[in-house]
């Protein structure tokens, strides 16, 4: 056994020390106390699930990709104490389907040049073409739509429309990378009503920030089938004790918007958290679950990203599922799975690639399709 695997906190012990029995102590249960713990330290609580003013509105639908695809553009508005808020997001449906399709939800970081929904710029950050033609859906959305990636106090985006604005913000409260969250989960309502989507059959991806923000959202809200996380590194996937790169003080130092202020007590106190991230990978399970990572990507830390996905393994297992079945990290690009977990190490940077999406979406042929949830 790797030495790293034996210094994390204990997913299979409660809180009170006491072992966890058998699955039936899983959910409810133990999880509900690990998830509690990520509010509480890491990612903070948000103040409102579905707001009970939620609308969604089509606002155009045109034949794209040579008659190949339907375009929908929609969007989701909600209303706070703040104010009204407004989410658009753009939809490819496969024409030719008969029947409803699974999905691909990127949150997108990287402004709409990157996920150009005209398709006058077509990028391997969100190949949407090779994702309708394997016969999914492929959604995106901005994260700026939502909240803005900068420490403006919180009086923007979600933050401003659902916080209150006269009280100390408490040191619980959600992030950033909490808020993006929601948006995801706002778009799962959105897709849940759309008949030509197979809601059961919804992946979530995102690289890098909002490789952490998809592994929230799916520990979080258990609708999503699939979560990919593409180079998500420091509080994401990556294990946080022992990690190199990027550490919980360079993140907090540098992005002090994206946590909850309690996660600034374990700047350089790794070992004091009650939590690591194989646990927030583990409130995935027994839903299927891709982590990827790049050679060069040393500020992630691939091992730290690798060695996670197998401390997180023991929870498939009381679920009666195998998770990646091994703990022997693949040479660079080749994809590895297991019954419900897959991992690759792609050769180059930090980045999400054609290469990539291939094999998430290979995977997803394979294990999406035939789902958990049927
Ligand atoms: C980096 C940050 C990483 C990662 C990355 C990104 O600067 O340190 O945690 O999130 O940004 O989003 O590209």
């Amino acid at each position: 056994m790797n030495d790293r695997l034996r210094e994390l906190p204990n997913l299979l012990a409660w809180e009170n020390g006491e072992q966890v029995a058998s699955s039936v102590d899983w959910s409810p249960g133990r999880r509900d106390e690990i998830l509690d713990l990520f509010r509480e330290h890491v990612y903070g609580r948000a103040p409102v699930e579905r707001p009970a003013s939620m609308r969604l509105r089509t606002h155009e639908t045109t034949d794209m990709m040579n008659g190949r695809a339907v375009r929908k553009t929609l969007s989701i508005t909600y209303e706070g104490p703040g104010g009204q808020g407004e989410l658009p997001f753009v939809l490819f449906v496969p024409k030719e389907a008969t029947k409803p399709v699974p999905a691909f939800v990127l949150i997108n970081n990287r402004g709409t040049g990157l996920a150009d929904p005209d398709r006058q710029r077509v990028e391997g950050f969100w190949p949407a073409e090779l994702i309708v033609e394997k016969g999914y859906a492929a959604a995106v959305f901005q994260v700026e739509d939502v909240d803005p990636d900068e420490h403006d106090g919180f009086r923007n985006g979600v933050h401003g429309l659902f916080d209150s604005p006269d009280e100390d913000r408490a040191g619980d409260a959600w992030g950033t990378i909490g808020a993006w969250a929601w948006g995801a989960s706002r778009v799962m309502d959105a897709l849940e009503a759309d008949p030509a989507i197979d809601a059961k059959r919804v992946a979530l991806v995102g690289h890098s920030r909002v490789g952490k923000t998809a592994l929230w959202a799916g520990a979080q809200d258990e609708r999503f089938a699939m979560i990919v996380s593409n180079n998500s590194g420091c509080t994401g996937a990556a294990l946080s004790r022992g990690k190199k790169g990027e550490q919980i003080e360079h993140i907090n130092k540098q992005f002090p918007h994206w946590f909850a202020d309690n996660y600034k007590q374990y700047n350089g106190r790794e070992a004091e958290l009650p939590v690591d991230q194989h646990m927030l990978l583990a409130l995935i399970a027994p839903r299927l679950l891709y982590v990827s990572s790049a050679t060069e990507d040393a500020w992630a830390d691939p091992a730290s990203e690798f060695l996670s996905l197998v401390a997180a393994e023991p929870v498939y297992q009381l679920l009666g599922h195998e998770g990646l079945g091994t703990d022997v990290m693949p040479e660079p690009d080749v994809p590895i799975s297991g019954e419900t977990c897959g991992y690759h190490l792609r050769t180059g940077d930090h980045d999400l690639t054609t290469y990539d999406w291939q094999c998430f979406l290979a995977f997803a042929d394979a294990r999406l399709r035939n789902s958990l949830n049927e």
